[in-house]
């Protein structure tokens, strides 16, 4: 398979928390490469555009609140099948249940919030990743 490439990016609660290097470094380390990274405040347009799937959701209007609340990293990495091989990084979405060895295992928890703060995200197929980097590298 091609090279492919994936949209990761660090939600509010792993900037806020002095997260950004130690998951950019599990990333790289893994073997992956870093191809763009920028700090940005999402814009209202970009939530919605990158959370279209879930408008509607109970989760959604605490999600884009959460996600707006403070600066997030946005990154693209490239390599053969990352978009598999970062979500295998990241772990489930519940950093609860997360295996120990992933980001959200190893490094979240829940809040008892309406929102999961689960510190990252990642792109979940080709398409979706050329979409989302779309959205973020605009
Ligand atoms: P992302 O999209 O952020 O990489 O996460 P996942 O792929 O693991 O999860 P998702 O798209 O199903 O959900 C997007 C985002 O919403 C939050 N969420 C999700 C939540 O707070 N409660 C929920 O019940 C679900 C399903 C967490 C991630």
């Amino acid at each position: 398979m091609s090279t492919e490439r994936t949209l990761v990016l660090i939600k509010p609660d792993g900037v806020a928390r002095g997260l950004t290097g130690n998951i950019l470094a599990r990333i790289e380390a893994k073997g992956y490469v870093l191809v763009e990274l920028k700090k940005v405040n999402a814009t209202t347009e970009q939530l919605a555009a990158h959370y279209a799937e879930h408008e509607g959701k109970p989760f959604y209007q605490p999600l884009v609140d959460f996600m707006s609340s403070g600066p997030i990293v946005a990154a693209i990495f490239e390599g053969q099948r990352v978009i598999e091989g970062f979500r295998s990084l990241a772990g489930a979405t519940e950093p609860t249940t997360a295996a120990p060895g992933t980001i959200r295992g190893d490094l979240g928890r829940d809040w008892g919030e309406k929102v999961q703060k689960n510190l990252v995200h990642g792109s979940d197929s080709a398409e979706s990743a050329e979409r989302e980097i779309g959205i973020w590298f605009a």
